[in-house]
């Protein structure tokens, strides 16, 4: 029997599509995702689907970019050369981290452009997390230790999403993850085993950055409206609250190693279950963040509108290049032919 991705192949180009009828194009795409076969841009795939992944993709590269402003706040403050060259890098592979998934949206027919039109006037959202402040250079290490450590959590799976680009461009951004998380790690732990006032300013800022980094899974399973649909379409893999509770399970003794405590008096570990149990979540504060109401939503917008606008010449001048040496390559090819035919 031919296997799913055989049929794709056999599929008609568009111009033969009156060969079959919606409804097999339908089911190819269904048995491709129900044997764990990579959907690609060429490929037949319903609306919603596509729709879904632009809207997921679009926010996580919303996010990477937006995500460079509360550490990059620390670059010029950073107490050493190494650990200035380590956040600029650090800084410097969120913006790739932007460049790899705004591609992987473009495979999907939405432009970067359009892309970041809805983002500067708040049609697309970014994560959460970004819209909190970075009070002391400690945060640059609880950011690396919790908040890349989610994003690990949460985007291992993503390697395995059904769409191939965007699964591809997680392979890339989660080896880098590794590395921002580890930095954080070791940052942290450097205060934490630093003087008492160092010590103090590392458990600060894991006090501030535990419950935020907690609500960038999303909201509870039973009131994420994309979550079902996402995990039949083999987009997500696992639910918001799984991830969470994974998370919390590395952390817990990651925090003990680290020396710090984390700010939830009722984290315990549970036999029955095998994990640990923590306290509830404020998720009023995670609901008035999103429409906009977080400490520093305002600001983060109000920058990257201006770093796009300031940018502009920059992408006119690239423009202009690109296009006087596509220009001069067709004048070239139309010489050379007008050459070969005198
Ligand atoms: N923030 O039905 P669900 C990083 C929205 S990258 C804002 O559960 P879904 C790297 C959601 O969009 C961090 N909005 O949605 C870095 C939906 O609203 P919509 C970003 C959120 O999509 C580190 C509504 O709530 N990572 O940190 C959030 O199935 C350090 C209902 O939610 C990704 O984007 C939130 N936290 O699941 C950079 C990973 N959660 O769109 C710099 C990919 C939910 O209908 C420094 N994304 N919403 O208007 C995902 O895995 C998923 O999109 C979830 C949400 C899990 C975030």
């Amino acid at each position: 029997m031919a296997t799913a991705a055989a049929q794709r192949t056999a599929r008609p180009q568009a111009d033969g599509a009156a060969a079959r009828e919606p409804a097999d194009y339908q089911r190819v795409f269904d048995a491709a995702v129900a044997a764990d076969e990579r959907i690609e841009p060429r490929d037949w795939m319903p609306d919603a689907y596509r729709a879904t992944l632009v809207r997921q993709i679009a926010q996580h590269a919303h996010s990477e970019i937006i995500g460079m402003q509360p550490e990059a706040n620390w670059i010029t403050r950073a107490p050493s050369l190494r650990r200035k060259a380590i956040l600029m890098a650090k800084v410097q592979d969120e913006a790739g981290h932007g460049l790899y998934l705004y591609s992987a949206a473009e495979t999907l027919g939405t432009g970067r452009d359009e892309l970041l039109d809805k983002l500067h006037s708040g049609r697309q959202k970014y994560s959460s997390i970004f819209n909190y402040p970075t009070l002391t250079w400690a945060d640059v290490g609880a950011i690396g230790w919790l908040v890349d450590g989610a994003a690990i959590t949460n985007q291992v799976p993503l390697c395995r999403c059904s769409y191939g680009p965007y699964a591809r461009a997680m392979v890339r951004i989660c080896k880098e993850e590794s590395f921002h998380q580890r930095q954080g790690y070791e940052l942290l732990l450097a205060l934490s085993k630093g003087t008492p006032e160092q010590h103090a300013m590392a458990q600060d800022a894991v006090d501030r950055w535990w419950w935020p980094s907690l609500m960038m899974f999303g909201p509870p399973d039973d009131e994420s409206q994309h979550s079902a649909q996402s995990m039949a379409w083999k987009i997500k893999r696992h639910s918001n609250d799984e991830l969470r509770q994974r998370f919390v399970d590395i952390c817990v003794p990651q925090a003990e190693s680290l020396g710090l405590t984390l700010p939830d008096p009722d984290l315990t570990w549970n036999e029955e279950r095998g994990h640990y149990d923590f306290g509830p979540i404020d998720w009023s504060e995670f609901w008035d963040v999103l429409k906009g109401n977080g400490p520093c939503n305002e600001q983060r917008l109000t920058q990257r509108k201006r770093a796009h606008d300031e940018g502009a010449w920059v992408r006119e001048a690239a423009a202009a290049y690109a296009a006087k040496h596509t220009g001069g390559a067709e004048a070239a090819a139309h010489e050379t032919t007008g050459a070969e035919r005198a």
